[in-house]
């Protein structure tokens, strides 16, 4: 039987800001299939977006939703699902929102391992207002705000959420949306902090400046530069500097926040004792 699409969509919201050819509505039908492989009741759903080209997702995905402040989205999510912890909540970041201007609530949420499900749509570049160098935009591109080339160093958003302690962390680009709906639904399953680096195209804001105008030449250079993690641990030092390693990167079981959080609620309410050290196997 076909999909049905009308039931997980906004329809009345359609067509999409997205410009032609934007990576953006492949990794929002991969997470809606997704989402029904979980069998999640969209009452029980909230997708938290923050500003950009990636914000527009809370208004096309039919469940709860919050489109927030740029670089708040973790922090809003927090308070949602700290709020009602049996909702599944699913936030969506640009790799400006979640790495730059938000990367501090990025990193805390990574480190409080908080039940949350954070897609970084990571499409190299601030889209939505024309091509300004995010945290990940390679060194040498050309943007608005670095016109005689990018010199900051890119950022490894990956390594970021596995150094903050994101009990799970993987890396899947939209080339393949499958694969990224079978990396979604792991990630979906796990219970912690889910991080996902998802590599998008903009090739209107990065590409035609970079010598990738079309959609497929832009994707052509994110396959150029990703490869499956076992064949990623085959190169060398120096070849593994410029490919980025793609599928579960990391997969823990770690206290959860929400967890913890109810322990404190029974320390106030009487219900146990004060929390102590001697709770915790790791004591610093
Ligand atoms: C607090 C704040 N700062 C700056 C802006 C302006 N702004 C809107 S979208 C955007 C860039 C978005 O880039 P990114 O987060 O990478 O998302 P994309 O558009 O690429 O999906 C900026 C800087 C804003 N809306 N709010």
């Amino acid at each position: 039987m076909a999909f049905n699409y009308d039931k997980y969509l906004r329809v009345n919201k359609m067509p999409t800001l997205w410009c032609w050819g934007c990576g953006d509505g492949v990794i929002l039908k991969a997470t809606i299939r997704a989402i029904e492989k979980m069998g999640w009741d969209m009452n029980e759903v909230c997708v938290v977006s923050g500003i950009g080209c990636s914000g527009r997702f809370s208004s096309y995905i039919n469940c709860n939703t919050i489109h927030t402040t740029h670089g708040r989205t973790v922090a809003y999510a927090t308070g949602v699902k700290l709020a009602n912890p049996h909702v599944n909540v699913i936030v969506v970041a640009g790799d400006g929102d979640g790495l730059a201007i938000g990367g501090n609530h990025t990193i805390h949420g990574c480190r409080r391992n908080i039940n949350l499900n954070f897609i970084l749509i990571n499409n190299f570049i601030y889209g939505l207002t024309n091509s300004q160098i995010s945290p990940t935009t390679p060194q040498g591109m050309w943007c608005v705000s670095a016109q005689n080339g990018n010199i900051d160093p890119t950022f490894d958003a990956c390594k970021l959420a596995i150094g903050a302690g994101a009990s799970f962390v993987a890396r899947e680009t939209m080339l393949d949306p499958k694969k990224l709906e079978k990396i979604l639904v792991k990630g979906f399953e796990h219970k912690g902090f889910s991080f996902f680096d998802i590599m998008s195209n903009c090739h209107i804001n990065l590409g035609r400046k970079n010598k990738m105008a079309s959609a497929m030449e832009n994707l052509q250079w994110i396959d150029s530069i990703t490869t499956p993690l076992k064949k990623w641990e085959a190169l060398s030092e120096a070849e593994q500097l410029n490919v980025f390693p793609t599928g579960v990167l990391r997969q823990v079981e770690q206290d959860e926040y929400c967890d913890l959080y109810d322990q404190v609620i029974a320390a106030a309410q009487g219900k146990r004792g004060k929390i102590t050290q001697d709770d915790f196997a790791k004591k610093i």
